[in-house]
């Protein structure tokens, strides 16, 4: 169980690349397969021992060990990201790291970048939900490689999963990777991946005090994708106060309309991956 916000009871991370048959080789996992292309391995075994350990000993003194069990986690995945940003960055691999709730087009919006940009971009996608191949095959149709992490019980990527997934996906310098988040606005923002930029979306349809209900995911990202506006005139959703409260909570957040499904604000997105590209 991932001792900081409790998600992962089961343990079972996989790792399956979409369209392809074999086993991936996925070294420091502690492994067993499933089948030709499944591939677990008990990802939080390693790391939470010492916390539950730590947690039985202080039993009688009550809830008191939660806090400093909690820092010693997302300290250990600081590192652990650290180490996927040098990697990044050795190899001039732009990482973005894409939250949001579920169902706001975080696929949809890769599907679309990938059909009009992809060969120029060469984007790799690493695609994270709790089941199902679903996403890391859309991602494939569309023409990008993918890898589908499913965090099981888990409720978010943290950066060993990702270290994990950009081995076996093989992403090739000089690229974009896409890491498409659990659909949760709440316990990916606290954990660092290594990516390059955060991108935080949200869709018309969820309400345009998000920023304000969930201000940890907004204050932590670079870029605000405002998806669905073909929507707009259907649903009670105000722009200006959505950027209005997302700013209280992060004056330097950018933000992009756009939408999906019709390609309006799309050509803003490409201007910001190619000017991030080559910064
Ligand atoms: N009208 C409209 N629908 C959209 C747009 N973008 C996505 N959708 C629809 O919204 C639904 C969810 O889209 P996805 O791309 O699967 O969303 P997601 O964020 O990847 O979802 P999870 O991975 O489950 O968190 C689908 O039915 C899409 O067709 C858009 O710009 N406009
Ligand atoms: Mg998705």
């Amino acid at each position: 169980m991932c001792g900081t916000c409790g998600c992962g009871e089961e343990n079972k991370i996989t790792y399956r690349k979409a369209g392809e048959k074999e086993k991936l080789n996925l070294e420091h996992a502690h492994s067993h397969s499933h089948g030709n292309e499944e591939y677990t391995h008990d990802h939080h075994h390693g790391h939470l021992h010492d916390h539950f350990h730590e947690h039985d000993h202080n039993h009688a003194t009550g809830h008191a060990t939660i806090i400093p069990l909690e820092r010693n986690i997302l300290s250990k995945n600081d590192l652990l990201a650290e180490r996927n940003r040098g990697f990044f960055e050795g190899r001039n691999i732009k990482a973005y790291n894409l939250v949001s709730s579920p169902g706001s087009g975080k696929t949809s919006i890769l599907e679309r970048t990938i059909r009009e940009k992809g060969t120029e971009l060469n984007c790799f996608v690493i695609e994270g939900d709790q089941q199902t191949m679903n996403d890391a095959n859309r991602i494939k149709a569309a023409g990008a490689p993918a890898i589908q992490i499913n965090t099981g019980t888990g409720c978010h990527l943290d950066a060993s999963m990702v270290y994990n997934a950009v081995k076996a996906l093989d992403v090739s310098s000089d690229s974009i990777l896409f890491i498409e988040n659990v659909g949760n606005l709440v316990c990916p923002s606290m954990f660092d991946l290594g990516e390059s930029k955060r991108v935080v979306i949200i869709s018309v349809t969820e309400g345009d005090d998000k920023p304000a209900k969930y201000p940890d995911m907004f204050q932590s990202s670079h870029l605000c994708l405002i998806n669905k506006i073909d929507l707009l005139p259907y649903v009670d959703f105000s722009v200006e106060n959505a950027k209005e409260t997302a700013l209280r909570v992060n004056h330097h957040l950018e933000f992009i309309e756009l939408s999906a499904k019709t390609g309006e604000g799309m050509d803003k997105w490409y201007q910001w991956l190619a000017n991030i590209k080559t910064s």
